[in-house]
């Protein structure tokens, strides 16, 4: 069965975690490696929709998923971020979490990385050339499962 991010269709194999209401899966344009989202099951678009039950699935689903990716890629800090709403600079109309590794210097100016999220995605840059392949999708998002196996 698929999961739905908004307009898109997410195969089983990219996700890596799921639980009652929410589910984690690998981007196919990462800022940095191991830049994941954390999504609702239930496709709503903003994060003012979800329930109480939904934000706080959300939320310790986004805070498992920081560990995690944080040990696997040996990061030593987390930027989470939402970009609630086109305003703020969401493109895929269905609530995520942005969670990014971070690491001494893997920018120059440490806020860079958030113009970074703002372009990466956006028209004229985001086109199938510059996603990563499926194969390389699945096989990270198989790494993260086992951390959550084991536990
Ligand atoms: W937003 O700008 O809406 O806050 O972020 C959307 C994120 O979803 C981007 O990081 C983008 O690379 C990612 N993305 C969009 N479509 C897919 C997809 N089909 N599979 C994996 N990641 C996706």
């Amino acid at each position: 069965m698929a999961f739905r991010f908004g307009q898109h269709l997410i195969k089983p194999s990219v996700v890596f975690l799921k639980t009652e209401l929410s589910f984690a899966l690998v981007n196919r344009k990462p800022v940095v490696p191991g830049h994941v989202l954390v999504c609702p099951l239930r496709p709503v678009e903003r994060f003012q929709d979800l329930r109480p039950d939904e934000v706080a699935d959300l939320f310790q689903v986004t805070q498992r998923v920081g560990t995690v990716v944080e040990k696997h890629f040996q990061g030593t800090s987390l930027t989470f971020s939402m970009q609630d709403g086109p305003e703020a600079g969401q493109t895929v109309k269905h609530v995520h979490v942005h969670v990014l590794p971070r690491k001494a210097g893997d920018f120059r100016r440490n806020d860079s990385i958030y113009d970074e999220l703002q372009k990466h995605d956006k028209e004229g840059v985001d086109s199938p050339a510059s996603w990563r392949s499926e194969e390389e999708m699945a096989a990270e998002a198989a790494a993260l499962r086992v951390y959550f196996q084991q536990a």
